[in-house]
């Protein structure tokens, strides 16, 4: 199996441009033909694009150097010397390209694009170009122009709609095996998870929803206990966090403290998403009654838990619709926001407010 690469430093080289061309005409009863050199072509250029086909960016060797091809010389006749073939590197999506030296972000590609690295040098001027009314047979032309090395580190940051966030061994590789078609390892044991698995949930409207199941944190991963955090980078960029806690071995308030601890000291903008949690491994309680207290008692604290178990597949439908329902209710809110003037915002006030109150009392019959 391919080795989940998430960061790889590469060097690239442009074509340089091709040689201009030294070169007169030659005819049978013509003593002295013009130039006719032909100019260089221009070198090729290195171009990174994003394919929708991968999800790392194993397949770049590091420190290899990445050469697009030289421009072909010029020739006699003023033929003009062939461009040199560019030199296409396809990244995933979210990989961000970086000058290594600055840590400045070039590029970002958190959708479809291109980004030129490298260009590639220009072709020289062939004779035929130098000819002047004073200099009818010029003996010079250009040589192409040289390009140099340039390194680039590229850093992926995954796009996902939904990120797992939990301590090892909750199920979370469990889980994205019975939310996709992904396969990841599952094992029982601490860190089965290494590098992150991605998940698509492809039955959903209205379109592919891209799941990311990242290694178990630890309490102080943020200090580097475990496996660190340093994958929660992936994270940085889903709209909607699950936090997945078993139900097993947990003081569920007090595990979901840690976790969203160790997020916070990552970065805080983190626990500004909207999150989603889940209490796996239901299926260990045979007392339901017991596990439906359980449950409750959390719901009344202000949690709403969604009890699962990602092994038999129940509660994965309820947890299903709750992605749906959240990730489409962001997208609701903003166009409201945007669309309605204020007068007519006024008049929805008051209905929303009358239809609040009838639904309260339709729950509390
Ligand atoms: N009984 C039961 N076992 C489960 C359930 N979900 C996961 N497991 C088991 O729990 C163990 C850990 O599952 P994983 O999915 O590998 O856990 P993980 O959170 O991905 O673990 P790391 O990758 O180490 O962080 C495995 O033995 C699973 O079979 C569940 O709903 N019920
Ligand atoms: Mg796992």
């Amino acid at each position: 199996m391919h080795k989940f690469v998430d960061e790889v430093l590469i060097r690239v080289q442009a074509g340089k441009g091709g040689a201009g061309e030294i070169s007169f005409l030659r005819e049978k009863f013509m003593e002295f033909g013009g130039p006719d050199g032909g100019d260089g072509g221009d070198g090729g250029d290195v171009i990174f694009t994003t394919s929708g086909q991968l999800l790392a960016l194993s397949h770049l060797r590091p420190a290899h150097l990445y050469k697009a091809r030289n421009g072909f010389p010029g020739e006699g006749s003023n033929c003009n010397g062939k461009k040199g073939a560019d030199l296409i590197i396809r990244v995933p999506y979210g990989t961000q390209v970086i000058d290594p030296t600055t840590h400045a972000i070039l590029h970002d590609f958190t959708e479809e694009g291109a980004y030129v690295a490298a260009k590639g040098g220009r072709g020289g001027k062939g004779n035929a170009f130098f000819k002047t009314a004073r200099r009818q047979a010029p003996r010079l032309a250009q040589p192409g122009e040289e390009t140099f090395e340039k390194e680039f580190l590229l850093s992926l940051k995954m796009i996902a709609d939904v990120g797992f966030v939990g301590f090892p061994n909750a199920g979370k590789s469990t889980l994205l095996k019975a939310l996709t078609k992904a396969n990841p390892k599952i094992a029982n044991y601490p860190f089965t998870t290494l590098s992150p698995n991605i998940g698509v949930i492809d039955d959903l409207a209205p379109r592919p929803l891209i799941v990311a199941d990242i290694p178990g944190i630890l309490e102080g991963a943020s200090k580097g206990y475990g496996l660190g955090l340093s994958f929660l980078k992936h994270i940085e960029r889903v709209r909607l966090i699950v936090f997945v806690i078993d139900l097993e071995n947990a003081f569920v308030e007090d595990e979901l403290k840690i976790l969203k601890n160790e997020i916070e000291s990552y970065s805080p903008e983190l626990l500004l998403k909207p999150s989603i949690l889940v209490l796996n491994k239901i299926d260990r309680f045979e007392d339901k009654k017991f596990l439906k207290a359980f449950i409750a008692s959390y719901k009344k604290q202000g949690l709403n838990p969604i009890p699962i178990s990602a092994h038999t597949g129940e509660g994965i439908d309820a947890l299903r619709s709750e992605l749906v329902k959240l990730l489409k209710l962001g997208a609701k809110k903003k166009a409201a926001k945007k669309k309605i003037p204020l007068k007519k915002k006024a008049l929805l006030k008051k209905k929303t407010t009358k239809t609040k109150r009838t639904s309260v009392k339709k729950v509390t019959k």
